[in-house]
């Protein structure tokens, strides 16, 4: 398997296995959901995991694999899984590291359906949570219990854009002998490669920036070659939340530009956040690439860039707030991120509306916040969109 030392190579070439039966350049798309075995032996074998061959889609699949080995190859890590969903590979990946009684320790802000999961379902479980600011070194360190099996977070967190210090969680995570999992979606490899500040699973929604076009919902964890492979063969096999070979193929195809698509969500969502912050209809823009935000100074030595999301709050009411979304023209009203369109949402009562008002409260989402995910459209389109619905809110 060929690789470069240079990831914007590796988008493109790295981690690619064969060039197909017929030699050809795309990858093919093995969509079968079944393996032909020669005999029954060599069924017996892969069933008993003694032959590398393919069983069944739900347990591998060759173009999965292959986005698979992709992804590996961009995180840094020995291997990865792929998901039917973001929510798949976050699901597999706790339940598959934490059982009753075990205690897991997250963040206070996390995207919506995440939220949910750790505030209900592992509870029911028997799961011990804590939701904590994990961009507070002394609040995290407070929080392990000799319970405290993993410590889980997103940076930059959905949707204010908190900055979470990895070397910090990575170091405190080792003392105490706990695995970590950081969600990367808002990055991607091309801006933070968690697990080189020591991060164990990175987990990706590929839903966003990793496909990039906004006609897959999907999921990827790399991490460990063990740690992976066990989650394979545990929960991704028995929860079922696997990918399907065309997904797969789709967010391979996506890969190929993420590189440039990244460059320019970045110039964009500068541009646009300096404009937002300029503009006196504004109150706050939350946005790691302004100087004023706390998560600043990890900027180069975390992160290569901040990326294309950003939240706001205007200084009007939340009638006011809801005029300017309702009168954008070419800004789409969406959940999501990381597509080619710009597109915006009101996290209370979309993304976030998993929280009650008190843990919204908590969690610093005011019902007046904004989130906009900027796309690859000319920024001076973006701007010139944004600038006539502010006038709304003036
Ligand atoms: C959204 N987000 O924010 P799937 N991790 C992060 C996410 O933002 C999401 C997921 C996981 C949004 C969806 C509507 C940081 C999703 C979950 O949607 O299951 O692929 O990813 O707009």
């Amino acid at each position: 398997m060929w690789e470069s030392k240079n990831i914007e190579t590796n988008t493109i070439h790295g981690g690619k296995k064969s060039q197909g039966e017929f030699g050809t350049l795309s990858t093919p798309i093995y969509q079968t959901s079944t393996f032909v075995f020669d005999n029954v032996q060599q069924g017996a074998q892969r069933f008993a995991g003694e032959d590398g061959g393919h069983m069944y889609s739900r347990l591998g699949n060759p173009t999965v694999e292959e986005l698979e080995a992709r992804m590996a190859l961009l995180e840094g890590t020995e291997a990865a899984a792929a998901f039917g969903s973001g929510m798949g590979a976050v699901s597999s990946a706790v339940l598959a590291l934490l059982k009753a009684g075990d205690h897991l320790v997250t963040s206070h802000r996390l995207y919506g359906c995440t939220f949910a999961l750790f505030n209900h379902q592992l509870p029911a479980l028997g799961i011990e949570v804590s939701f904590v600011d994990l961009a507070d070194e002394q609040a995290l360190r407070a929080a392990i219990r000799p319970n405290t099996k993993v410590i889980y977070g997103e940076t930059p967190i959905n949707p204010c854009m908190t900055v979470i210090d990895l070397d910090t969680v990575a170091a405190i995570a080792r003392q105490h002998d706990l695995t970590t999992v950081i969600d990367n979606t808002f990055m991607s490899p091309i801006l933070q490669r968690p697990a080189s500040h020591g991060i164990d699973l990175v987990l990706h929604s590929a839903t966003k920036y990793l496909n990039g076009h906004g006609d897959v919902v999907a999921g990827i964890l790399c991490g460990p070659g063990e740690l992976i492979d066990r989650i394979k063969m545990t929960t991704r096999k028995d929860m079922g939340a696997v990918m399907s070979p065309h997904d797969a193929w789709l967010v391979i195809r996506g890969l190929k530009t993420l590189h440039l698509r990244m460059q320019r969500h970045g110039e964009n969502g500068q541009l646009v956040a300096e404009y937002l912050q300029d503009h006196d209809a504004v109150e706050k823009v939350y946005y790691p690439g302004l100087p004023n935000h706390p998560g600043h100074a990890l900027l180069g030595r975390q992160m290569r860039g901040a990326g294309g999301v950003m939240a706001f709050e205007l200084k009007g009411s939340f009638e006011q707030a809801v005029a300017f979304i309702n009168k954008l023209q070419m800004c789409k009203r969406a959940v999501s991120l990381g597509d080619a369109e710009t597109l915006i949402q009101h996290p209370a009562s979309m993304t976030h509306s998993t929280y009650e008002p008190e843990e919204l409260a908590e969690a610093g989402i005011s019902r007046t916040l904004i989130r906009l995910a900027v796309g690859l459209e000319n920024a001076q389109d973006i701007v010139a969109d944004l600038g006539q619905a502010l006038s709304v809110a003036r």
